[in-house]
């Protein structure tokens, strides 16, 4: 099948989710299109069957900003056209599902696309459910063919807020589980020897609370001798590290920033910590659980449905940094509940998550809406 992607090329879950399916799904065999105005962050290297097509903006004294989403729809068309693109999928409501809804519409009515939706979670939290943004989100979701979300609990957040008159399905997340696996290459380069390692991975964004991760390692440090691993960058950066100088342990944090290889880090963790306020999914905790890494999250949105508490992880109250760090001790403390709950997450990972499984299910969605049998999909 020939199938056109928009994503948010940058560092995030949705980009990076947007990629991985982009290339699992060209080593089976289809054609994929990447519309983005830079090439997707995960997207390192050739790969045969995909083709990155950049945006390009004009700047003109009366835009205040160029105008990217118009850009956008034309170049959507323009590809569509050029390629034959029977399926379009747009990654995050605001603004790609509605510039591939203006592409399609502009095309041909013999010649349009299929378009499907993934929402990821903060296009329905935080933009979608902004006022500015609310009717069009919603009128987006109601004039494509399918919808999608990463969890269940987004698609019930989804239906909840924008009272849809179609229906969103669940499909999760899922990982490359060669790529994220066990092995501890890199630990000495992070911390001593007997340090642990405590890591927390995001895009310091407020909703990820990255205040919490220094106040749980604080109470952590009190007791184990421990290193913190900050990677990722964005705006709550400097409020982090102006914690940490507060409570006199800005020597034991280390920040990595954006680092490409993740999955030769996150192996290297006795515990990744995660405490946002909400995620739709996490992918982070899917990550680790992959890598044989105990998990503490907290108990809000879909990190429910990936991190099983008590069996691959904790999850604690949002705010609660004092559970969390009674969590983390009784596991650095005791390796052999933290290697079970380790083995137990790669486990589930396998069996919910797994790459084949999932990318499985796009396909099947894609085949339903072009009309196509599956083998045909191969093309
Ligand atoms: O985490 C972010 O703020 C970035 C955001 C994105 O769109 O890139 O992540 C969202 O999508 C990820 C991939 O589906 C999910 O794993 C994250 O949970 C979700 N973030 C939130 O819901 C806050």
């Amino acid at each position: 099948m020939r199938i056109g992607i928009t994503c948010h090329p940058s560092a995030g879950g949705s980009g990076i989710l947007a990629t991985e399916l982009g290339i699992a799904l060209a080593e089976r065999g289809h054609t994929v299109h990447f519309v983005t105005y830079e090439q997707p962050f995960r997207l390192q290297g050739f790969h045969d069957r995909i083709v990155c097509h950049s945006v390009d903006t004009v700047t003109y004294p009366l835009f205040r900003n160029p105008p990217y989403s118009l850009a956008l729809a034309t170049k959507i068309c323009e590809i569509a056209l050029e390629h034959g693109i029977e399926l379009w999928h747009a990654h995050y409501a605001i603004p790609h599902a509605v510039c591939a809804i203006l592409a399609r519409d502009m095309l041909p009515a013999e010649r349009r696309f299929k378009l499907v939706t993934t929402l990821h979670g903060t296009d329905i939290t935080l933009v979608g459910s902004d006022p500015s943004f609310y009717r069009i989100t919603r009128f987006a979701m109601e004039s494509i063919d399918a919808v999608t979300a990463v969890s269940e609990w987004l698609s019930e957040e989804t239906r909840r807020e924008f009272h849809l008159n179609v229906p969103v399905r669940t499909i999760y997340n899922f990982l490359n589980l060669e790529k994220f696996s066990a092995s501890r290459t890199e630990r000495c380069k992070l911390a001593e020897k007997e340090e642990k390692i405590i890591m927390h991975i995001s895009n310091f964004r407020p909703v990820k609370r990255v205040t919490d991760v220094i106040r749980v390692f604080k109470k952590i440090s009190d007791r184990v001798p421990a290193r913190l691993v900050m990677v990722g960058d964005g705006p709550e950066r400097m409020s982090a590290a102006g914690v940490a100088k507060q409570l006199g342990i800005a020597d034991k944090v280390k920040y990595l920033g954006n680092y490409e290889n993740i999955e030769a880090l996150i192996p290297c963790a006795d515990i990744i910590i995660q405490p946002s306020e909400h995620e739709s999914f996490g992918l982070v905790p899917l990550e680790a659980m992959a890598c044989e890494v105990p998990v503490i999250g907290t108990d809000s949105g879909g990190v429910r449905e990936v991190v099983e508490n008590g069996v691959t992880g904790y999850l604690c109250e949002v705010g609660d940094t004092e559970a969390m760090a009674n969590r983390a001790i009784e596991l650095l403390t005791n390796p052999a509940l933290a290697c079970e709950m380790g083995r137990r997450g790669r486990e589930r990972a396998v069996k919910c998550f797994g790459q084949g499984t999932i990318v499985g299910q796009y396909e099947s969605l894609y085949a339903e809406l072009v009309g196509a049998p599956l083998e045909a999909a191969h093309t």
